[in-house]
């Protein structure tokens, strides 16, 4: 509310009002009025009921719509223009904001034009404006490169082309129908291709960002019609758009509609669960409708919007729908829906969709069925030509989970199949030492890696990995699974998780900057899976619980991973590893190991990563004494460049279990990973080298400790305090200790080198 407060303020326009409607708002909002006064603000409170009704049917319709007058979308718009004085209306939701100046073009084209209608772009983000403003000022230097770059490409005039030849067709129709009409419809045709027939579905057309002349709504009696929840624009702009008489596009007019990453606490109403999104689509369809008349080009574009529900919408749904009302009722519905649609419109048609449209009019649900499925297997064959996963996931689907569970099988995986490690390696380890054959093994790795007790290996997503995801009774990983996974019962999922988060997760999340907006959405489903949750600390599992909304048993035993690092071996251990990765005799040793920046990606779990870390500057001063090893995350794609410094820097990205790299490190520097707080057991110095701490923690994740105060190390900015702080070792941690020693007392202490074993007689039942 606030950024959408703030974007009208900064629109630096002076003769203008807010009316501001409250749909039963609970919060005392006094405050927040004093702090807006300047926005000549007026308050409309909306009446009882308190709550649109979702429970609108078409069978009762009557009942219903007395039920839920004056409440919902429609009603507060509706509320806004009667409470409106000026000129125009603007209709601005409080979850989105505009862009500077907006305002401003807006009302100097419509005064100079005496329009109708003006209206802009709408932008889609899922961030608050701070972030949006971030990203579209990197967007914009990234433009400018590419327009400097002589072989930039093209592309944009061919889009441009498309647009432009609808609207050819549009003016086209008006011509041949409204002849006489035409000469005073400037911009309409721009204003229907804009507004309706390039918004996919009737959901998307909507008001947002358009401004009107108040006094042509009052005129034509132009209003929100209240019957609904998501389609009251609809009825709204038919009748606009048909009656206006002229409508300008203002290009640099920009509304900023922002979607909700956490459709959980704060849906959208587009995300609300209803099972009346189909009365209420189809009542839109036929109220818009009757706006109309046959040679009407907008009846034309909704009756091709409602085959194509019908085609790619309705008939899937039919398909697999087990509910009477979709193949009866609902059916009849649409084909007599249909039976009103322009022939001619239906002979345009091609190959699928004709045929669907026939057999809806014939009244056949099984030939639709037929040719549904039919379509759907063209489809699905497609899909697998172009990426093989898909028919193991059809055959996980289809037959292994029907098949029985084995009950002594256990499948284990560590970050996606890369490694050989973390918290999985040392349970597996420890089941296979201390109840060798009770269990076997499925070990999910996708490159040739040895692993001890001889266990089945399958790649990720491969088809035996399908078979075995299914099959065997306990899985034990520690990111997610797939989203797709079903639990069956008796499964055991445990996630063993990966860290001590310093940076705030999933559901506290502000902003999902990651290739993934809908994550929280997915990491819901996901984690519901999951039976038990290990945490290293008590800090930990309050964060797990409000960040993951898990409400089963946490296992606050420490980590698996860490047994090593309390292991009475650990200086052997430590001498064969060193030895494994050629670190010089006599030379100490740091580890670099950095997170990875949300923001910057190639795609999906490919991360960019540029080093910040100057290796010849510390090769320079420091390389008489140390080695360095460089450790990026699990998802960065990029590699390393070491050329020059070989002698100096070790890459160890691809080293499997960075535990093993711990104990071979006389020192850690890191940013923001959780990698310090499995390094402070073993009591080493940390330094912090956040050379991004403002943008990472204000606007990319947020953290869950002060890290300017909590942490056990310094925090440094440039590549000269790194430096200064390795050769004054010693102070530093002789100033930290005290600090140190609380941190340890705080992350570390449950830690004894047993986490493992702990772990695995509760979850696998082993006395
Ligand atoms: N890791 C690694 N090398 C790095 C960074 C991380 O091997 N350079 C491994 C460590 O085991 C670390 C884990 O990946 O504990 C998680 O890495 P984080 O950097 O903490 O980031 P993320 O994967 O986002 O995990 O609650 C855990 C974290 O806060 C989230």
């Amino acid at each position: 509310m606030e950024d959408c407060l703030e974007s009208i303020r900064d629109q630096g326009i002076v003769d203008y009002e807010t009316v501001l409607v409250l749909d039963h708002v609970e919060e005392d909002l006094t405050q927040l009025l004093s702090d807006y006064q300047d926005l000549n603000i007026t308050t409309v409170e909306l009446k009882k009921p308190q709550r649109f009704s979702y429970s609108y049917t078409m069978e009762n319709k009557e009942e219903n719509i007395k039920l839920k007058s004056y409440s919902g979308v429609a009603a507060a718009r509706n509320a806004g223009i009667d409470a409106a004085q000026g000129d125009y209306v603007y209709f601005l939701d409080s979850d989105d904001y505009i862009l500077n100046g907006t305002l401003t073009m807006l009302l100097k084209e419509a005064d100079e034009e005496k329009a109708d209608l003006v209206y802009g772009k709408k932008a889609s983000t899922w961030f608050r404006k701070k972030v949006f403003l971030n990203e579209l000022e990197e967007k914009r230097l990234e433009e400018l490169k590419e327009e400097q770059d002589p072989n930039g490409d093209i592309e944009n005039e061919t889009k441009i082309t498309k647009a432009q030849i609808e609207i050819q067709k549009i003016k086209e129709n008006f011509e041949e129908n409204f002849k006489d009409h035409y000469q005073s419809t400037t911009g309409k045709p721009e204003a229907y291709y804009h507004l309706f027939v390039s918004r996919k579905g009737l959901a998307n057309i909507s008001v947002l960002g358009l401004m009107f002349r108040r006094q042509f709504l009052n005129d034509q009696n132009i209003r929100f019609d209240e019957d609904f929840c998501f389609y009251s624009d609809t009825t709204f702009m038919v009748q606009a758009l048909k009656r206006l008489t002229s409508a300008f596009f203002v290009e640099e007019a920009v509304y900023v509609k922002r979607r909700h990453n956490d459709p959980i606490h704060f849906p959208a109403i587009s995300q609300s669960k209803t099972d009346n999104r189909f009365d209420e689509h189809i009542l839109a369809y036929q109220k818009a409708r009757k706006y109309t008349n046959s040679n009407d080009v907008i009846r034309q574009y909704l009756e091709m919007k409602l085959i194509t529900y019908f085609a790619y919408t309705y008939a899937p749904r039919l398909r697999r729908s087990e509910n009477g009302i979709w193949k009866t009722k609902r059916f009849q519905l649409m084909r007599d829906l249909v039976k009103e649609v322009d022939p001619e419109r239906i002979k345009s048609l091609k190959k699928y969709k004709k045929a669907v449209i026939k057999a809806l009019m014939q009244g056949s649900v099984k030939r639709v069925t037929l040719l549904v499925t039919l379509y759907l297997a063209r489809k699905k064959i497609k899909k697998i030509k172009k990426n093989k996963r898909v028919f193991a996931y059809h055959l996980y689907h289809k037959y292994f989970i029907k098949l029985p569970i084995k009950e002594n099988y256990v499948m284990c995986e560590s970050f996606f199949g890369k490694s050989y490690s973390d918290s999985p390696k040392y349970i597996y380890e420890y089941l296979n030492k201390n109840h060798p054959g009770r269990f076997k093994f499925v070990w999910v790795i996708n490159k040739k890696t040895d692993i001890p007790y001889h266990p089945i290996k399958v790649r990720r997503f491969s088809i035996r990995y399908c078979y075995y995801l299914a099959v065997c009774k306990y899985n034990v990983f520690n990111v997610r699974q797939p989203e797709w996974v079903r639990k069956r019962e008796g499964n055991v999922f445990l996630e063993t998780w990966h860290g001590t988060p310093l940076k705030k997760l999933v559901f506290d999340q502000e902003e999902v900057m990651g290739a993934s907006p809908l994550y929280k959405a997915q990491f819901y489903k996901q984690s519901r899976i999951w039976d038990y949750l290990i945490s290293a600390n008590r800090f930990s599992t309050e964060a797990f619980k409000s960040a993951f909304l898990f409400d089963k048993e946490i296992l606050e035993y420490g980590y698996p991973r860490n047994d090593i690092l309390h292991s009475e071996h650990k200086e052997e251990i430590a001498a064969k590893i060193r030895k494994k990765l050629n670190i010089p005799e006599g030379k100490k040793t740091i580890l670099y190991a950095p997170t990875w920046r949300d923001d910057e990606y190639y795609g999906r779990g490919a991360y960019k990563f540029a080093l910040k870390l100057d290796l010849r500057l510390l090769k320079k001063e420091i390389g008489e004494d140390y080695v360095v090893l460089l450790r990026t995350h699990y998802f960065i794609a990029d590699s390393l460049d070491v050329t020059g410094v070989e002698d100096f820097a070790i890459n160890v990205s691809k080293y499997d279990d960075i535990s093993e790299l711990y104990l071979v490190s006389d020192m850690l520097i890191t940013d923001y990973s959780s990698v310090f707080f499995d390094f402070a057991n073993l009591k080493r110095p940390i330094l912090f080298y956040t050379y991004d701490l403002d943008k990472y923690r204000d606007m990319i994740r947020g953290f869950y400790l002060d890290i300017e105060s909590d942490v056990p190390g310094p925090l440094l900015y440039t590549n000269e305090e790194v430096v200064d702080a390795i050769k004054n070792i010693d102070e530093i941690s002789a100033e930290y200790k005290e600090k140190y020693d609380e941190f340890y007392e705080r992350f570390c202490s449950l830690e004894d080198g047993h986490a493992a074993e702990k772990v695995a007689k509760k979850v696998f039942n082993i006395e």
